[in-house]
């Protein structure tokens, strides 16, 4: 005979299929909500040395723990147009591939003698059928042979938390998990070889705004 306690507690025992399909759904729905709180964006001001607003400028943000793996991006292109390479400061992940489309009527010849990229795209019109890999972090400087007032730089970062400012020098590196992390910043405008020293910046569960001003006076 059924006690007076198997009858309360029976039918919360007895759980249908779907009941049990929604209760995790539930579950996960809650866990991806909670992870989406505990990783936090890092908002960047950077300035130049005037304390004006400072577009191409590259923050990296690597953690103090040690490396993480990055996934190569899908591929990007810097093309050629005007003269000109578009854009002008690239920031990919290490293995990420690039693709070199000139839209000019002139043939251009885009060349990298830098440590973490040697490469020659020799006199070409048109997109170039073999995309160039970045697979070494570092900063990549491109020239063109026939053009000499043609530059543009890649910059390989081997985190995938990183970010290039627009004109107005803002810009947001977003899913940040919460740690410590080494901050370093960079411009075309500073002297070769050289980058400001990085700063160490504590993420945790709630944006923050960091503020940055770097040594460049006018425009490479
Ligand atoms: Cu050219």
């Amino acid at each position: 005979m059924a006690t007076w306690q198997d009858t309360m507690t029976r039918p919360s025992r007895i759980e249908t299929p779907s009941a049990r399909g929604l209760r995790w759904a539930l579950c996960v729905v809650g866990g991806a909500a909670s992870l989406a709180a505990q990783a936090a964006g890092v908002n960047l001001n950077i300035t130049d040395a005037s304390g004006n607003p400072l577009g191409d400028a590259v923050a990296l943000l690597e953690p103090a723990s040690g490396k993480v793996p990055v996934k190569p991006l899908p591929d990007v292109e810097i093309s050629q147009a005007k003269r000109q390479f578009q854009p002008r400061v690239t920031v990919i992940t290490t293995g990420t591939r690039a693709l070199f489309p000139n839209f000019d009527t002139v043939r251009h010849h885009v060349y990298s003698f830098s440590a973490t990229k040697t490469f020659e795209l020799k006199l070409y019109s048109g997109v170039p059928g073999t995309p160039v890999v970045f697979d070494k972090p570092g900063v990549a400087v491109l020239g063109c042979n026939i053009h000499d007032a043609m530059a543009a730089w890649v910059v390989v970062a081997d985190t995938p938390w990183f970010a290039r400012t627009p004109a107005n020098g803002h810009a947001r590196i977003d899913a940040v998990p919460p740690g410590s992390y080494k901050l370093r910043l960079w411009h075309p405008g500073l002297p070769p070889n050289t980058e400001p020293a990085p700063v160490t910046i504590t993420v945790g569960s709630a944006d923050i705004d960091h503020n940055a001003q770097i040594a460049v006076t006018a425009e490479p």
